[in-house]
């Protein structure tokens, strides 16, 4: 049980005593120079859990993601992705901006591209239309409420792309909340990609960073773009230390958060005036729709004057995510503080 109850993000995680522990006895060096030995453990458990040749360790999803979309495109070149992705609604734009790329966005039912949508927004070659790049995949999706899609749905897709000689990107933020609550090995989803990003900083509980991962000259390439955004982080064996704890101790009890989420999201369809479809509460995240006019507002005011904090995404939407700081009691004092206020709606 915890005073307040922040169920705003998975981001607000705050690192275990292990970690500290951890980041105290760092050994480090500089590792623009490459000579830092607890950023080249950690890079390679990664590459290792997500089964590809290279990783790279970099400050946030977002950079992990743009470092991954400039070393696979071109400017000009166009990106296909969720209507929904982060990348093409919460990341600054920063891949048209630096990478002169477009992004062409398609709706889609889940949050995930099917093989036939990806077909047909593949470009043909013509003097007038910009040459398909890359494709982007988000997995768990966060705008969809956490769903995830399979492994065997990514590999349908990648399918396509590859064929027509399109890699595949997976901001893969929440990678291992899929691969918890599918059972299946992290490696199963990211075979399919070309490259990957996931974040030790969110359910994971790392204070900061996210990791790259792929070939060897894709991670050659990223680590240029990284230096570019002025993402070289020198003696970053000091927070690389805790992501090794998170990797190594804090993945299978995202469980516990998924089960949280479920008895939250199972305590909230239960009250008057708010929805939520509880077929997409499939992992950390629970998206619910608020009827009235100001409920929103209302809900998240009410919620901080009880010590819970829960996040507007909308004039209709409420997210909450579950995370390590938060139990099952504080879930139970959560719905009976969203509960108390709609009561007096
Ligand atoms: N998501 C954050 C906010 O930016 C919304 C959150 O609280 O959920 N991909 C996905 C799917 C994400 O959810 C996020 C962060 C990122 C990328 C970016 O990661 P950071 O915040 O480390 O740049």
């Amino acid at each position: 049980m915890h005073d307040i109850v922040d169920l705003r993000s998975d981001t607000l995680t705050l690192p275990t005593p292990e970690m500290r522990e951890a980041m105290a006895r760092a050994e480090v060096g500089d590792d623009v120079w490459e000579e830092d030995p607890t950023v080249k453990r950690l890079e390679a458990l990664a590459a290792a859990r997500t089964g590809k040749a290279a990783g790279l360790f970099v400050t946030s999803g977002t950079q992990g993601n743009l470092v991954s979309v400039l070393a696979q495109t071109r400017a000009g070149q166009e990106v296909v992705l969720d209507l929904h992705a982060h990348i093409f609604n919460s990341e600054v734009a920063g891949a048209a901006v630096i990478g002169g790329v477009q992004m062409r966005p398609v709706a889609t039912a889940r949050g995930f591209l099917s093989p036939g949508q990806v077909q047909e927004a593949l470009r043909p070659a013509n003097i007038h239309i910009p040459p398909t790049g890359l494709i982007c995949l988000e997995n768990t999706h966060n705008r969809h409420g956490g769903t995830c899609c399979t492994p065997e749905e990514m590999g349908a897709v990648a399918e396509v792309a590859h064929a027509a000689g399109v890699p595949v990107h997976l901001d893969g933020a929440r990678l291992f909340n899929a691969a918890v609550a599918l059972r299946r090995d992290a490696r199963d989803f990211t075979r399919h990609v070309d490259s990957v990003t996931f974040c030790v900083s969110k359910g994971l509980g790392a204070p900061v960073g996210s990791l790259v991962c792929g070939s060897a000259g894709f991670i050659d390439r990223a680590r240029r773009v990284r230096k570019m955004l002025g993402g070289g982080m020198r003696q970053a064996g000091i927070i690389a230390a805790a992501g090794i704890v998170a990797l190594e101790r804090m993945v299978d009890r995202l469980a516990e958060d998924h089960a949280n989420a479920r008895a939250l999201a199972e305590g909230i369809a239960k009250l008057p005036g708010v929805e939520v479809d509880l077929a997409t509460v499939q992992t950390n995240i629970v998206i619910f729709r608020v009827g009235r006019p100001g409920g929103v507002e209302h809900l998240v005011s009410g919620g901080a004057a009880r010590k819970v904090k829960i996040h507007g995404i909308g004039p209709t939407s409420i997210r909450c995510v579950t995370h390590k700081d938060v139990d099952a009691e504080d879930i139970r004092r959560a719905v009976e503080a969203l509960a108390e206020i709609t009561r007096s709606w």
